[in-house]
């Protein structure tokens, strides 16, 4: 992708190459029912990967299969979730009234089920350490831009509106997150497809 993409429902915009060496890869919607009554829309997200870490990464075991032998090859997303490959989601919000409360809270079940499954029982203590960073006096109105990047050393750092909030090593708490979009229950199958698709191109580039 070479110009940015609009996010059609929601107008957020996503540039197509982040810092110098990310690209694009889909973008996508997260939305949360409430009470059961309504859908609302939270917020748009776009991926981004870096090229030549997927070839570096993953060349050499996929290289040889095609596009569509790639697609929907669960090898191929696993590894994608598994390896030092820098990643990043962009999260556009565009929910005008999200708290700090429900954060934490759609945090605890969207993440917490994901360390869950991945980490086994006793990750409450990361989970904690983690969420006791979102400090209820932090703002997130409509239009902010939440970065939650996976950095070379499986280093997640986050950032708001440009401005770096923290960071932590963990393999587990990436791959947590990054399982959100690119997992087996993601939050939007049809970004999912998108961005493998695309991951996938990277290979015979
Ligand atoms: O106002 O109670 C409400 C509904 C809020 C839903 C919030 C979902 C939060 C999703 C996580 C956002 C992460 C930036
Ligand atoms: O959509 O369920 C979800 C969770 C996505 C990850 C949310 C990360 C929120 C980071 C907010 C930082 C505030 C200090
Ligand atoms: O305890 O080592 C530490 C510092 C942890 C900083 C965590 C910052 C969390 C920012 C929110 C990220 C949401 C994905």
């Amino acid at each position: 992708m070479s110009v940015p993409v609009v996010e059609s429902k929601t107008g957020a915009t996503f540039p197509p190459v982040l810092g110098d060496s990310q690209k694009l890869c889909g973008i996508g919607l997260r939305k949360k029912s409430v009470l059961g009554l309504k859908n609302i829309d939270v917020y748009a997200f776009g991926v981004y990967a870096d090229e030549n870490d997927i070839k570096k990464c993953l060349g050499g075991k996929f290289g040889k299969l095609s596009g569509l032998e790639l697609k929907g090859n669960k090898e191929f997303s696993e590894d994608v979730l598994e390896n030092d490959i820098s990643m990043t989601v962009s999260l556009h919000i565009v929910y005008g009234r999200l708290s700090i409360r429900s954060v934490r809270s759609a945090f605890e079940e969207s993440v917490g089920s994901r360390l869950q499954k991945f980490g086994g029982s006793d990750n409450k203590e990361l989970l904690q350490r983690f969420t006791s960073q979102f400090k209820d006096e932090i703002k997130i109105p409509r239009g902010s831009v939440i970065n939650l990047s996976r950095d070379k050393g499986y280093v997640l750092r986050t950032s708001i509106d440009g401005q770096e909030v923290g960071s932590i090593q963990s393999k587990l708490l990436c791959r947590s997150i990054l399982d959100l979009y690119l997992g087996e229950e993601p939050f939007d199958k049809q970004a999912k497809e998108d961005i493998e698709l695309n991951l996938a191109s990277y290979l015979h580039k």
